[in-house]
């Protein structure tokens, strides 16, 4: 008996820089994206170019722009409650800082939302997915100046007043840690990483979390039925050993990823910043009105990324340092990996849950979580091409049985939206062999392929695992 509530939001995401390609359509200005052809491990490298190349997979994506509606009855047949997908603020606002929003962009978005409608699929949408307008990043040094909390302000005015009927569930930033590890992907800032101080960075993320508690009043006052999340990449950590300094050395790393849900459920900064801050000699720049802002306009839920753990230590000896896209830390022995060497750890997402939730009490969402693994095109018993993906069907079942334990320890969980549901281009190495998807997508990382679609095993595993509400899960263990 599945212990999932009625009204569980399943579903699947994705996020316009990484599927929709058409990058020069429809009015549509240049995103940080164009210029990643290596994704955030070449932002790493300083590999960001000029001007879109040819060798950036993401210019085309799998042509979701073009696709979207054969797309979106695919994942009707699955029986999808919910899709997730980013607006590319660019489409809308292609230079970022126009005061008149670009119609076509607009009207993209309408017909994409009307079509998962027409499945009574509800769309959950991300405004800012690691697609800043590449002329805020030229022009302002992306969000480290100001001026960005007005910009997005008018493009989230534009969207919610446009789709108010249409999107009930808004998330204000992806991942809205990264932007410490990674500032050029997330916030648009183009000064090199090596080059900021921890200053610059608190303060950028100050501009966001103003801005994003700003987009939270907004929405409300605009879409009264309307939610608002934040959207954390949830790095879990645990000690390496249960010695104390070990455990300390977790608590003390955890508040790296706690810091942001902290401020987004709480409204304030809590003290162990303000006290890092004075010890740093950190002054953040704060408008008369930002604490104001912040402590009045907090979240309606907390959604996160769950992909796997890390280990921390004061003394890892030979322990073997590991990490996700933003993560570092050590491997943990008790737990396999997958090919990117993300360790695979269903157990940490019931933790995960029961930890936030035990925090904030407040609803929680998980709105990424996936095997990112090479998958191989076959011929199926019915002649139909296929992928035998019972590996991704594994690691999913896991996650959703440990969600399920975590529902049964009390947490209230609105909805899954495993990453990726079509294969797309991947984030940190900008891949597109490192496949999420139900369905597969035929392009290769050399740009070939036809885009064709073909349902995977794992389609079928969803569709079934959705039309029984999780009754079908496999909970042996
Ligand atoms: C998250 C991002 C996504 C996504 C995912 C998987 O950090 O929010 O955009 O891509 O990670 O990562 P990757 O694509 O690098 O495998």
């Amino acid at each position: 008996m599945s212990y999932f509530p009625k009204d569980f939001l399943w579903g699947g995401a994705v996020a316009a820089n990484q599927c929709e390609g058409a990058y020069q359509e429809g009015g549509k200005g240049l995103s940080v994206q164009d210029v990643l052809p290596q994704g955030i491990a070449g932002e790493r490298k300083g590999i960001i170019t000029d001007g879109p190349t040819k060798d950036n997979l993401k210019l085309e994506g799998i042509d979701f722009y073009h696709r979207y509606k054969e797309d979106v009855k695919l994942f009707a047949e699955m029986g999808f409650k919910v899709f997730r997908t980013s607006i590319a603020w660019s489409r809308i606002f292609p230079c970022g800082d126009e005061e008149e929003p670009n119609e076509e962009g607009l009207a993209f978005y309408d017909s994409l939302f009307d079509e998962c409608l027409k499945y009574g699929i509800q769309p959950l949408v991300t405004i800012s997915h690691y697609e800043t307008p590449l002329g805020l990043a030229d022009k302002y040094d992306g969000w480290r100046n100001p001026k960005l909390i007005d910009f997005y302000l008018n493009y989230c005015r534009t969207i919610f007043e446009r789709y108010k009927d249409k999107v009930k569930y808004w998330l204000t930033f992806n991942e809205i840690n990264s932007l410490m590890h990674a500032p050029f992907t997330s916030g648009g800032i183009r000064t090199p990483l090596a080059d900021l101080t921890e200053q610059d960075l608190y303060q950028a993320i100050h501009h966001e979390l103003v801005a994003s508690a700003m987009a939270t009043k907004l929405a409300h006052e605009i879409i009264p039925d309307g939610k608002v999340g934040c959207m954390i990449l949830g790095v879990t950590i645990y000690p390496l050993t249960p010695d104390p300094d070990d455990v300390i050395k977790t608590m003390l790393h955890d508040r790296d990823t706690l810091l942001f849900a902290d401020i987004h459920a709480r409204g304030k900064y809590p003290k162990y910043i303000k006290n890092y801050f004075e010890e740093k000699g950190i002054h953040i720049q704060m408008g008369p009105e930002d604490e104001k802002i912040l402590a009045e306009n907090t979240v309606d839920f907390i959604s996160f990324s769950y992909y796997s753990s890390i280990c921390d230590s004061v003394h890892p000896g030979d322990a073997k340092e590991t990490g996700g896209n933003l993560s570092h830390g050590y491997v943990n022995p008790y737990v396999k990996a997958t090919e990117w060497g993300w360790q695979i750890d269903p157990k940490g997402l019931r933790y995960t849950l029961n930890r936030l939730y035990d925090r904030y009490q407040l609803p929680l969402f998980i709105v990424e979580n996936g095997l990112g693994a090479v998958d191989k095109l076959v011929k199926g018993a019915d002649g139909e091409w296929t992928v035998e993906d019972d590996y991704r069907i594994e690691f999913l079942n896991a996650h959703l049985v440990e969600a399920e334990k975590a529902i049964r320890d009390g947490v209230e969980l609105m909805g899954y939206t495993s990453w990726g549901c079509i294969d797309l281009v991947s984030a940190s190495t900008a891949q597109m062999k490192k496949r999420y998807g139900y369905i597969y997508v035929d392009r290769n990382d050399d740009g070939t392929g036809t885009l064709k679609r073909y349902r995977k095993k794992s389609f079928y595993w969803y569709k079934d695992v959705i039309a029984t509400n999780g009754d079908s899960l496999d909970r042996t263990e």
